[in-house]
């Protein structure tokens, strides 16, 4: 199966500018060569992006709220198109952000391309955050802390941010993985609509392999298309410093790997975005480097496999 690099080249999510740039910076640490180093065939489809021909004299945004509205709408309406035909075409599709708001298109494509299969879309997101806020509980109006509220159809999304493009997912078959900052409105509603939240604590108390399997066993029993969405601040701010939004307490290095292992073996992976990566506050590329390892984990290396290791930081 064909990989399909998308970039989509925004931080119109975000409130901190600079993941725009985290396409160019993937590529920079070796992604596709990784990929193509495990015998993948690669298609590098370039970045969607969106003109900024304003310049905001709002000292308080970079760039005013509903521009970036219709940014994150525009780019969302755009990678659906894109991912679904990627997915028609049997090829699977490797989205590298831009903030998390891209994932708004993104399992857009996968539902929409599920839908008429009659095969459900399972979501494994890895995240610090819930990423699960509306309009009225999210703190920052930052539309990266909304998508997986927005794609399982909460009904405070006006029609405004609906359209063909938009796929649709069930909450009960959304697990967020690495969650240890949740705002308090957002935690009823992520309770009320039945979303497995593994956050850092049970990671802790059950150990990674045994939730890992759960995880997969339920998306193989329902014969699921599983998109993965990976943003950088899952990981501990130790091992991923280049991102806008930590938080400590993050997934270990290992910890990481094992879920990208565990995906490869498990197969039922179709689709899977790198999100969040600011290269701007990556120091030296180490956080874009974990990333390319990850994929690279993701795609079938292993420890004492024939390909070439992880970079060594000396
Ligand atoms: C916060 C932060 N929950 C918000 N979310 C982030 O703005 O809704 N998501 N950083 O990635
Ligand atoms: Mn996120
Ligand atoms: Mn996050
Ligand atoms: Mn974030």
């Amino acid at each position: 199966r064909r990989i399909d690099l998308i970039g989509i080249a925004t931080a119109a999510g975000a409130s901190v500018r600079g993941c725009g740039m985290g396409p160019e910076a993937l590529r920079v640490a070796g992604l596709p060569e990784a990929l193509v180093e495990l015998g993948h065939d690669i298609a590098d489809h370039g970045d969607l992006r969106r003109p900024h021909p304003e310049i905001s004299t709002d000292p308080a945004s970079w760039r005013l709220p509903e521009q970036r509205k219709a940014d994150v709408l525009e780019l969302a309406a755009r990678s659906s198109e894109l991912g679904a035909t990627v997915l028609s075409q049997g090829n699977f599709p490797l989205y590298i952000g831009g903030d998390h708001s891209i994932a708004i298109g993104t399992v857009s494509a996968a539902a929409r391309h599920c839908e008429p299969l009659g095969r459900p879309v399972h979501v494994l997101w890895i995240d610090a955050h819930a990423d699960f806020n509306t309009l009225l509980t999210s703190p920052t109006g930052n539309l990266h802390g909304m998508p997986l509220a927005l794609l399982c159809g909460e009904p405070e999304f006006d029609d405004s941010f609906r359209g063909p493009w938009l796929g649709r997912i069930d909450p009960r078959n959304v697990t967020i993985i690495g969650a240890r900052s949740v705002d308090r409105d957002e935690r009823r509603l992520l309770r009320a609509r039945g979303v497995d939240i593994i956050d850092m604590r049970r990671i802790d108390e059950n150990g990674m392999v045994a939730l890992m399997r759960g995880v997969l066993a339920k998306a193989r029993d329902a014969g699921a298309h599983l998109h993965v969405s990976l943003d950088l601040d899952a990981m501990d701010p130790s091992i991923a410093p280049g991102g806008g939004t930590l938080v400590p307490g993050g997934l270990s290095y290992r910890e990481a790997h094992l879920i990208m292992e565990m995906l490869y073996e498990s197969g039922v992976v179709g689709s899977l975005d790198l999100v969040e990566l600011n290269p701007f506050l990556d120091h030296g590329g180490r956080s874009a480097t974990l990333l390319v390892d990850l994929v690279a984990s993701l795609f079938g290396r292993t420890i004492m496999g024939e390909e070439a290791g992880p970079v060594e930081f000396v």
